[in-house]
């Protein structure tokens, strides 16, 4: 039996499950398509950084001796799609059957189902065993609770795992540091050099690709340095593990002018596509605090990023789609403002962070969630143009973490299911967690009028427009509180100084 076995651009782990048992005589594909790089506008790093580790990969499997039928971007047949790609490759090779791995996104899942019947062979679609925790034993856990917070999930994942447990406690007597994660830098602090990659022959070549095929999309390519092999992808981890874990804890929210990544790990665009695993990421930080080399604040709060938000919004996109999409819980229309990909803006905070963004292809949590987050979800951005902005922007943007980020807990638009309250905050978070403030032509000390941070005046104005529908949410108590007591004319003035912000826009 030959079997034509598809490997897609995030799936690039030598133990994917459709290569087990791959035997002589079978043929790996491989496509670099037109369609998956323009289902929206990626950043043209993300684009690079696929189609280079692809062609690193296919290599690797060949000097294995496998097979591999790989498809470039500007070979003249190219079909365009993944379906047409499959088609062309079946005329070539008439295999038996075809055998795949689930794909990230609900999209592609709907296509694979089809093909099937499309082609006329048997398709074999594999479980992704390379998360932590199957769909199917999120979904257990998720059963008919009423509230699918994060935290219990990840409590679960330790038990399981053992991962810093000890005889059934948590390490260090509590399941969860986050208190210990808030300093902001201090001005005397000094940050790492980190680890980046400059482009090998095939990387040079992709660059080049990307740069003349998709001129108009965002982001430059001038500062490409991600990891693009299993290799290199190691060299990564171990330096993070030296330079940036110890610091990870206290310093993970805080943001600093010109510094894009601080103590931040910057795995994420590996680890989605398939070049590290996260067992083995949290295994590595566990292993350095019993080394004493890190703190259990930092290395506790870098393994409940990936044992638990990570694999927790993987189980969530997977139990809730397809109509998780298309909820707009708090009912925002507002178009995204056009410096979202300008940076031409004002607002320090945002600029900054976009900019950042244009040039890196990456912003860390707290700025994603903070300042493009929190500005669209008090603007009231409609949640499908915001989704397909951090779908585009980020390296390691895949729809099954993207989409609960952004539309669960940075917008609210899920209505709860994600987050226990919306993260909206004035400029004071900001100011406290940065230096943005103090280079910006706002005063974030000021509540309203044309100088005042634009965060503080849509803050209330925000609240006044969603009162009925977060005034029963417990955690919002104290704002609302304070809300109720001030009198109409005050909520009609807040109210004017925000629209007359937003007409702006
Ligand atoms: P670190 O801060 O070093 O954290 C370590 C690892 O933990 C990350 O590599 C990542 O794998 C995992 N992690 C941390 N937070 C989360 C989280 N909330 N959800 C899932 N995994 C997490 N992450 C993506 O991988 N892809 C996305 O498209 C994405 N979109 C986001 C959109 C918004 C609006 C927000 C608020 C967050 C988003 N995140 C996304 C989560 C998080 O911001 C990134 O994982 C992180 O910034 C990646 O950088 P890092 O590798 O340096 O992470
Ligand atoms: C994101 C992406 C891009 C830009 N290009 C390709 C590609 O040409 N070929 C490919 O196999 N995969 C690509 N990808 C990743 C896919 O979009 C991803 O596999 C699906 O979104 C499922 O997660
Ligand atoms: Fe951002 Fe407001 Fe601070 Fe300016 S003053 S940087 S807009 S939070």
């Amino acid at each position: 039996m030959t079997a034509l076995r598809l490997i897609l651009g995030d799936q690039l782990t030598r133990s994917i499950s459709a290569l087990n048992g791959v035997e002589p005589g079978d043929i790996v594909l491989m496509a670099e398509v037109r369609d998956e790089a323009t289902y929206v506008g990626h950043h043209k790093q993300k684009i690079a950084l696929i189609f280079a580790a692809m062609r690193h990969f296919g290599e690797e499997l060949r000097r294995e001796g496998i097979e591999v039928d790989y498809v470039r971007l500007d070979d003249p047949a190219n079909a365009g799609s993944f379906t047409g790609e499959l088609q062309r490759a079946v005329a070539r090779h008439r295999p038996d059957a075809i055998i795949a791995t689930e794909p990230g996104e609900w999209r592609v899942l709907e296509m694979m189902q089809a093909w099937q019947d499309m082609l006329g062979l048997p398709v074999h679609i594999r479980v992704d065993d390379r998360f932590i925790a199957s769909r199917d034993r999120f979904s257990r856990w998720a059963g008919d609770r009423k509230q699918l917070r994060m935290e219990f999930f990840y409590r679960e994942m330790r038990r399981e795992t053992g991962i810093l447990m000890e005889g059934g406690e948590p390490v260090g007597g509590a399941w969860n540091f986050d208190a210990e994660n808030r300093k902001s830098l201090p001005k005397t602090h000094r940050l790492p050099a980190r680890k980046r990659f400059a482009p090998d022959d095939i990387t040079g070549e992709v660059i080049a690709l990307v740069e003349a095929r998709f001129p108009a999309h965002f982001g430059t390519l001038d500062g490409f340095g991600w990891p693009v092999t299993r290799e290199q992808a190691l060299e990564a981890l171990d330096d993070f593990m030296r330079v940036g874990l110890p610091f990870f804890g206290d310093y993970q929210d805080a943001m600093k002018t010109g510094e894009a990544f601080l103590h931040h790990s910057l795995i994420s665009p590996a680890l989605n596509i398939g070049l590290l695993t996260p067992l083995e990421a949290c295994r590595r930080a566990e292993a350095e605090f019993h080394a004493g080399r890190a703190p259990l604040n930092a290395v506790e709060g870098f393994i409940r990023q990936i044992l638990g938000w990570r694999e927790y919004v993987r189980g969530l996109y997977w139990h809730l789609m397809p109509g998780y999409a298309e909820k707009n819980a708090l009912d925002a229309r507002r178009p995204l403002p056009d410096f979202y990909w300008t940076a031409d803006t004002p607002m320090r905070c945002v600029s900054e962070v976009v900019k950042q963004t244009r040039d890196n292809a990456y912003s860390h949590h707290i700025q994603r969630l903070m300042v493009t987050g929190n500005f669209a979800l008090l603007a009231g951005l409609d949640p499908v143009a915001v989704n397909d902005w951090y779908l585009a922007v980020y390296a390691d943007a895949f729809e099954w973490v993207e989409l609960p980020n952004t539309h669960g807990m940075a917008l609210y638009a899920d209505g709860g299911i994600m987050a226990s309250k919306p993260y909206a905050a004035s400029g004071a978070y900001i100011d406290r967690m940065s230096d943005f403030c103090s280079h910006c032509a706002y005063d974030v000390k000021a509540k309203s009028g044309d100088k005042a941070c634009p965060f503080n005046r849509l803050y209330w104005a925000f609240l006044i427009r969603n009162e009925t529908r977060l005034k029963t949410n417990p955690r919002m108590a104290m704002p609302m509180k304070t809300l109720a007591r001030m009198d109409e004319a005050e909520r009609q003035r807040r109210v004017a100084d925000a629209e007359r912000f937003l007409d702006g826009l």
